[in-house]
C-alpha cells in the first residue's frame, strides 16, 4: 500500500539580511511537524526557501555595491548564510526554493500568463504621487510631510499603466472559505481577516510594477515585472514542478494540495485571502490548512534588524546545540500566540527540564545500570505497588501527545511529555533504588524498577525525537534500545525492551549552564550587536514604492465605544523640539494642543531630527496621565501618534495648519 502524503512549507523568507531567531522559530516548528510525520510513517514533503526578488533587495544589493543575485546569493549560500543556519538547527527540509531559480522564473511568467488570458488579470491604470527626479511612485500614506519620503521634494498626482488581479471576484467564495472551514488556523485569525479585509470591500490588486527591474519581467509585456506576492505564493507549486521542468509535475501531482502552510500572523493576510484567490483563478486545489503562528518578541516588541535587536539563533545554536534550542522554541511559547523572548527564559528551560529533569534521570537510570548490575539488567524481576502510575502514564502518553501534535499544539505535547519524565523522576524517590542495592534479596525489585525507568525513558524518547533529533538518538544509545523500538508504533506499549536491556552511561547530554555568568556574556555579545547596529548609517532601510495593498495590522482586545470615547486626542503644533543628552532613543517636545503647551518625551530620536518636526502638526493622545520619566527629570503628558513600518520605523502623520487644537476622532 502506498504511504499516506503530507506536504507542509515554511514561508519562503526574504534574504535580504540575516535571519533571526523569528525565522528559526517557524522553521523549526515546521520541521518537527515534518518528522513527526515521517516518524508515523508519512511520505513527507517539506519546503522552504527565499524569496529573493523586489524593490528592497535590489536597494540593499545597490548600497552593498553589488547586484542583486550577488546580494542574495551570499546571504543564502554564503558562509553563516540561510542554508548553514538550517544545517547547524538540523532542519530536515526536502526541498529549498529560490525564486530566482530559472524553473521558477517560467513558472511564474505562465502562470501570471493564464490569469490574464482568463481575463483575471487585466491592465489598468494605478494612481499615485510621483517624484520625478528619483522616478518613484509613492502612496499617500508613504508621502513624509506630502513629500518624496526619499529625497523630501515635492510629488505631483500620476498615473502608471500596471496590471490588475481580480480579487473583488472571489470575495464571496473566499468568505465562504475562511468562515465555513478549517482552512485558517487557529480559528481566532478568521475574524481579524474578515472583520477587517474582507467586510470594507476587497479591491483589485495591483500585480505588476515598472519602478524597479528586480524581480520575474512579465514576458508579453516585458517593462512590467511581476509582483513580488504573485512570485512568492506560487512557489509552493512551482517547487513540485507545476508548469516547469525543473521537477517532474508527478510531485505536483502526488503531493498538491498542501496540507498546511506554517505562516508567521503579519502575512495570513496573503496567504487566507489573496493565495485562495490566486489558486481559485488557476482552478487549482486550495491548501487544507494555513496555520498563522504568533511572534516572538523582544521587550515586548517586534524584533527588527533595523533596531538591531535581533536575537542570533546562529550564537545560541552554537553556545547551547541546536537541540536544546529547538527544544525551548517550541516548549516555551504557545504556536499561535505571541511570546516574549529572553535569554533568561532558554537558559532556565534548558537548565530546569533538560539537565534537571530529562538529563537526571537518564544518567541516573543508567548511572545505577552500571553500579548495581554491570549494565545489563537481570532477568528476574519483580513488581511492586509503584509501578502501576509510571506504567500506565507512559502507556496512555502517546495518544494524548498524537492529539496535540494533530492541532500544532507542540508545547502542550512537550508538556506531556515532560508530565511523564517528571513522575519518572519521582517514582526514583518512591522506589529508593539505593536502598533496594543493598541486599540480595531485593534486587530482582531494583531490577524491575530500573526496567521501568528505561522503558519510560524509551518511549519519552521516541517521541521526543522529532524535536531533538540528535540527543534522541544519544539517549537511545545510552539505553540500549534497538532500531525497532525506536518507531512510532513501539511508543504505543510499555513493556517491549527486553527484560536483559543493557544500559550504558555516556556523556552528559545537557549540561547545566551557570546561568548568571552566560546571562552576563549573552547581554554583552547583544550589546555589542545593538551598538553596531545603531551606527550602521544605512540601518535605516529606504521605502519601498509598492503601493502596500493592505495594511498589516496586529489588533489589541476589542474595546467598547465608550471606552473608545475616553480617549482624547488632538491635533497638536509642536513649538519646540530638541534631543535630551540623557537618552539616545527621545526627543523633548514642547506641543501645544490649542489651549496649553505640553511637554512630550517620545522615542522618535532614531528616525527623526528635531529641526525637522518644529512647526509640524501632529496627532496626540492628550488625556493619558502624565509620566515621569529618566528619574523624574521629565514628566511626560502625551503620546503622539507614529505608525510602526514593517521595517521598524517610526512614521508620523502630519496635519493642516488649521486643524491645530481640533479633537481627532
Ligand atoms: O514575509 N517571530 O518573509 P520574511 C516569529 N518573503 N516569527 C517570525 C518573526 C518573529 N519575530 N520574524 C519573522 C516574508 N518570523 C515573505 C514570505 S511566503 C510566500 C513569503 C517568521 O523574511 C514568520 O514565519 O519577512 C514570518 O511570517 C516570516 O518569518 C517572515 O519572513
Amino acid at each position: 500500500m502506498e504511504n499516506k502524503k503530507f506536504y507542509i512549507t515554511t514561508p519562503i523568507y526574504y534574504p535580504s539580511d540575516k535571519l533571526h531567531i523569528g525565522h528559526t522559530y517557524c522553521t523549526v516548528a515546521t520541521d518537527a511537524m515534518a518528522r513527526y510525520k515521517r516518524l508515523q510513517g508519512y511520505d513527507v514533503m517539506f519546503l522552504t526557501g527565499t524569496d529573493e526578488h523586489g524593490q528592497k533587495i535590489e536597494n540593499k544589493a545597490n548600497e552593498a555595491g553589488v547586484t542583486p543575485q550577488q546580494f542574495v546569493d551570499n546571504i543564502v549560500e554564503g558562509e553563516k548564510g540561510v542554508k548553514d543556519l538550517w544545517k547547524l538547527m538540523n532542519i530536515s527540509y526536502d526541498r529549498f526554493i529560490r525564486t530566482t531559480d530559472d524553473y521558477h522564473m517560467t513558472s511564474i511568467q505562465k502562470i501570471f500568463k493564464k490569469m490574464y488570458e482568463k481575463g483575471d488579470i487585466y491592465k489598468g491604470s494605478y494612481k499615485g504621487k510621483y517624484c520625478t527626479p528619483c522616478e518613484s511612485f509613492w502612496t499617500e500614506s508613504q508621502l513624509k510631510d506630502g513629500c518624496c519620503p526619499d529625497c523630501g521634494r515635492p510629488v505631483t498626482d500620476a498615473e502608471e499603466e500596471a496590471y490588475f488581479f481580480r480579487l473583488s471576484k472571489y470575495a464571496d467564495k473566499v468568505r465562504d472559505l475562511l468562515e465555513n472551514t478549517d482552512f485558517l488556523l487557529p480559528r481566532s485569525r478568521v475574524n481579524e481577516m474578515v472583520h477587517n479585509f474582507i467586510e470594507p470591500g476587497l479591491e483589485d490588486l495591483c500585480v505588476s510594477r515598472t519602478s524597479f527591474k528586480w524581480g520575474i519581467p512579465v514576458d508579453f509585456d516585458q517593462k512590467h515585472v511581476v509582483y513580488v506576492w504573485i512570485d512568492a505564493l506560487f512557489n509552493y507549486t512551482t517547487a513540485l514542478g507545476f508548469l516547469n521542468d525543473r521537477y517532474d509535475d508527478s510531485d505536483y501531482n502526488k503531493y498538491w494540495p498542501a496540507d498546511v502552510h506554517f505562516v508567521g500572523k503579519e502575512i495570513v493576510r496573503f496567504h487566507s485571502i489573496i493565495w485562495p484567490a490566486m489558486l481559485m483563478s488557476m482552478e487549482m486545489p486550495l491548501p487544507k490548512h494555513v496555520y498563522g503562528h504568533g511572534w516572538l518578541l523582544l521587550d515586548g516588541g517586534k524584533m527588527s534588524k533595523s533596531k538591531g535587536n535581533v536575537v542570533d539563533p546562529y550564537l545560541l545554536a552554537e553556545r547551547y546545540s541546536a537541540d536544546a534550542l529547538r527544544y525551548f522554541l517550541l516548549r516555551d511559547f504557545p504556536f499561535g500566540s505571541d511570546g516574549n523572548f529572553s535569554n533568561e527564559l532558554l537558559i532556565n528551560r534548558i537548565n530546569t527540564d533538560l539537565a534537571n529533569d530529562l538529563g537526571n534521570l537518564l544518567s541516573r537510570t543508567t548511572a545505577m545500570a552500571n553500579k548495581y548490575f554491570e549494565h545489563s539488567l537481570p532477568a528476574e524481576q519483580a513488581s511492586g505497588k509503584e509501578d502501576e502510575d509510571i506504567i500506565s502514564m507512559a502507556g496512555a502518553l502517546r495518544g494524548k501527545y498524537e492529539a496535540h501534535m494533530e492541532k500544532y499544539a507542540f508545547q502542550s505535547a512537550l508538556a506531556e511529555v515532560f508530565a511523564v519524565i517528571a513522575r519518572a523522576n519521582k517514582y526514583i524517590d518512591e522506589t529508593a533504588p539505593w536502598t533496594l542495592a543493598k541486599s540480595e534479596e531485593t534486587k530482582p525489585r531494583l531490577a524491575r524498577v530500573l526496567y521501568n525507568l528505561a522503558e519510560t525513558l524509551r518511549i519519552c524518547t521516541v517521541l521526543l525525537t522529532p524535536f531533538m533529533p540528535d540527543s534522541c538518538v544519544k539517549i537511545f544509545d545510552q539505553l540500549g534500545v534497538p532500531s525497532e523500538l525506536r518507531t512510532w508504533e513501539s511508543a504505543a506499549e510499555f513493556g517491549l525492551m527486553s527484560k536483559n536491556a543493557s544500559l550504558c552511561k555516556g556523556e552528559n547530554l545537557f549540561p547545566r549552564i551557570d546561568a548568571a555568568k552566560e546571562l552576563a556574556e549573552l547581554e554583552a555579545l547583544q550589546e555589542a550587536k545593538k551598538a553596531a547596529a545603531d551606527t550602521e548609517e544605512n540601518a535605516k532601510e529606504t521605502n519601498t514604492n509598492m503601493p502596500a495593498p493592505m495594511e498589516i495590522t496586529d489588533h489589541e482586545e476589542e474595546i467598547s465605544f465608550d471606552d473608545f470615547c475616553k480617549i482624547e486626542m488632538r491635533v497638536c503644533k509642536i513649538m519646540n523640539c530638541e534631543a535630551i543628552k540623557e537618552s539616545k532613543k527621545l526627543l523633548k517636545l514642547s506641543v501645544f494642543d490649542g489651549e496649553r503647551e505640553r511637554c512630550i518625551m517620545s522615542g522618535i530620536a532614531k528616525w527623526y531630527k528635531p529641526e525637522d518636526l518644529i512647526g509640524k502638526n501632529i496627532g496626540v493622545v492628550v488625556n493619558l496621565a502624565p509620566r515621569s520619566m529618566m528619574s523624574g527629570k521629565y514628566v511626560s503628558e502625551g503620546m503622539i501618534f507614529a505608525a510602526d513600518t514593517t521595517d521598524g520605523d517610526a512614521s508620523i502623520a502630519f496635519y493642516n495648519d488649521d486643524t491645530v487644537g481640533m479633537r481627532i476622532h
